[in-house]
């Protein structure tokens, strides 16, 4: 296997877990240009203009008045008003043809699939090829995810999701809380950081990572016999210097931190959103799917409360609006 396609299953490794800028020695004999990529690949993080903007709405203000706690009698008719509206937001906004571009495994890809999916979106999913992403030739945009909403190109995780929800809700503006804003912004700033020591910590872990990129992610045969134990390899030891650079001591307590510290942001509630998830909810179980059944996932969920909140979000998230191939 040549040096360019273990370096680019390096550059998909880290891309599972979004992290960026890394200076690492592990590919010797990679060429300054490869080594360019993969220190280029990753995950920059961008504040768009949408994060600013903020709006009173109908919606948010129901929404507090139950958490408030109205008398029982009129909490049903508040709560039941916020779910149909809701559902009715659900059904509003359906493109014709929607075509997500995406590595399997990426958060920021993932991010987006969460809010498609919530929103019953029905989309097309293009599998890129991490080595030479030929699939996005077309784009100047060379990174993913990249979203196609009847021919109109839309990238950037956040910026797609920002004008996503401004069509399914044209009456309001997202992010509508500080709240809500901070935590969507720290799935980007801290959680995806966390990510990658942990599902590349040990080499039994790292093979079972790239098992799973290898099987949901677009290579060709030999790619994907030879790419497991090559990427598993490269990632097992780049992880270590991701460690270092974030600051992480020990990658599984920073882990169970990360959930902990989600889990008392909801403060009781179901959902940061209170009856409903919100854009940060949406973020946070987006970059969670693809971990929860690897043993990085399922340790969190065994050693951490964020279970509950979970398996709430799979259930108001429901099933995928993916279009098979
Ligand atoms: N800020 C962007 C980051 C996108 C990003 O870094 N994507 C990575 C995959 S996780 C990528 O496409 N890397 C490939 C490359 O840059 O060559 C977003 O939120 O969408």
């Amino acid at each position: 296997m040549s040096m360019r396609r273990v370096t680019g299953l390096a550059v998909l490794g880290r891309a599972i877990a979004g992290n960026g800028g890394a200076t690492f020695s592990t590919t010797a004999g990679s060429s300054a240009a490869q080594r360019r990529q993969i220190l280029t690949s990753c995950c920059g993080h961008t504040s768009p203009l949408w994060f600013t903007q903020r709006q009173p709405d109908r919606f948010d203000q129901s929404r507090s008045t139950v958490a408030r706690g109205v008398p029982e009698t009129k909490r049903f008719s508040v709560t039941a008003t916020t779910l149909a509206q809701d559902f009715d937001a659900k059904e509003k906004f359906q493109p014709k043809d929607v075509v997500l571009y995406q590595f399997e495994a990426c958060p920021f890809c993932n991010k987006v699939k969460a809010f498609l999916d919530y929103y019953n979106i029905q989309y097309k999913v293009v599998e890129v090829n991490p080595i030479n992403k030929k699939e996005i030739k077309w784009s100047d945009y060379k990174k993913v995810p990249i979203l196609k909403v009847d021919g109109e190109q839309m990238v950037d995780s956040s910026d797609i999701i920002g004008k996503l929800y401004q069509r399914v809700h044209p009456e309001k503006s997202a992010l509508n809380s500080e709240e809500e804003k901070n935590w969507f912004r720290w799935v980007d700033n801290h959680l995806v950081h966390v990510l990658s020591p942990n599902i590349y910590r040990t080499t039994s872990e790292a093979l079972e990572s790239f098992d799973y990129i290898t099987t949901h992610g677009n290579f060709s045969f030999s790619e994907r016999i030879i790419g497991k134990y090559a990427g598993a390899a490269a990632m097992y030891f780049i992880s270590k210097k991701l460690k270092k650079k974030h600051n992480i001591t020990d990658e599984r307590a920073a882990l169970y931190e990360a959930a902990e510290t989600w889990v008392d942001a909801l403060k009781g509630r179901q959902f940061l959103g209170g009856l409903n998830p919100n854009l940060a909810d949406l973020a946070v179980f987006g970059v969670l799917r693809p971990i929860r059944h690897l043993k990085s996932g399922r340790d969190m969920v065994e050693n951490t409360q964020i279970g509950d909140w979970y398996a709430r979000m799979e259930s108001a998230v429901g099933d995928s609006g993916r279009i098979k191939a």
